[in-house]
């Protein structure tokens, strides 16, 4: 069997506004648009992976909270509404789903064996979140790829950062195995935003984008920062400074999604793609591509 491989790993931001401005067919409410320059950016990432063979998308999201260990989705189907609990008025999203049961149990037992706590989710009235939904739905509408949910470890709530990251860096390292053992090609998505100071009041209507701008200078500052750093393949400085921008720019980052897809792409130099950029009540969010499948065994 050949080496499974990652054919690209994604920052793929998942805030319900994005859904709302497509107006599908599985999302209630209707709109009149709004956030084009981030739904033109989902279209560019869409662009790239259009002629790209992949079997199945990893992803982890900051809103499925475990608080004891890192948990993954052991169902092999789900269907049901997924409700935003913050933007009910705009993400009421009709989801049927397929997961790839052998894949996540694969990195779960791989997580497993080097020292992690891990569990497989088997409750079959489990809900799917929103996150996990709105980033999959964005970057494949057409909901054809099984998919491994991974829930977001809050390492931070109870330690640090710092351990955060270490229990993330592992969770990466297991993934990477756990495909290459798998004989599977895997898109990777971490489903976050970058900064995440947000308004506390909605426009009417939500859409309108004469409101819609990054909270502060130094929230901007951060986001650019960070693209920059992804832009340039500086990887392991993007590690490096995760306290201080999860601190500074209450980044949605501390849920680990970043740093796990680092880590599994093996803290990648080679730059990254920015296919789009654009702030959602006021956090910034970027659709950032790593085209590992064009690096080959460097
Ligand atoms: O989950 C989110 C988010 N991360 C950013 C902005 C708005 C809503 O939801
Ligand atoms: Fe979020």
């Amino acid at each position: 069997m050949a080496k499974g491989t990652i054919v690209a790993g994604c920052l793929a931001p998942h805030p319900p506004h994005l859904v709302y401005a497509e107006n599908p067919p599985q999302n209630e409410p209707s709109s009149e648009g709004g956030w084009e320059q981030l739904r033109w950016g989902y279209e560019r990432l869409r662009n790239s992976l259009k002629d790209v063979d992949y079997d199945v998308i990893v992803i982890l999201s900051p809103h499925w909270q475990t608080y004891v260990g890192t948990h993954f989705i052991g169902l092999p189907r789900c269907t049901s509404k997924s409700v935003d609990p913050v933007f009910p008025n705009l993400f009421r999203f009709d989801y049927d789903l397929e997961i790839d049961v052998d894949l996540a149990r694969s990195i779960h037992d791989v997580a497993k064996d080097s020292g992690m706590s891990v569990k497989m989710m088997e409750n079959p009235d489990f809900r799917v979140d929103y996150g996990t939904i709105v980033s999959c739905h964005m970057t494949r509408p057409e909901w054809d790829k099984p998919i491994v949910s991974i829930s977001s470890n809050r390492g931070l709530s109870y330690y640090s950062v710092e351990v955060m990251q270490e229990m993330m860096l592992e969770l990466g390292r297991a993934t990477r195995k756990a495909i290459e053992e798998s004989g599977k090609r895997c898109l990777l998505l971490a489903s976050n935003s970058l900064s995440h100071r947000h308004f506390v009041t909605e426009t009417n209507p939500p859409e309108d984008m004469s409101k819609e701008h990054i909270t502060s200078h130094a929230m901007h500052l951060w986001d650019m920062r960070m693209i920059d750093l992804m832009k340039q393949g500086k990887s392991q400085q993007i590690i490096d400074e995760m306290p201080e921008f999860c601190d500074q720019a209450i980044a949605e980052a501390d849920g680990g999604a970043l740093t796990w897809l680092l880590s599994a792409m093996d803290i990648p130099s080679q730059p990254a793609t920015l296919h789009g950029y654009g702030t959602i009540i006021g956090t910034g969010n970027a659709i950032v591509e790593w085209p590992c499948r064009e690096w080959g065994d460097e």
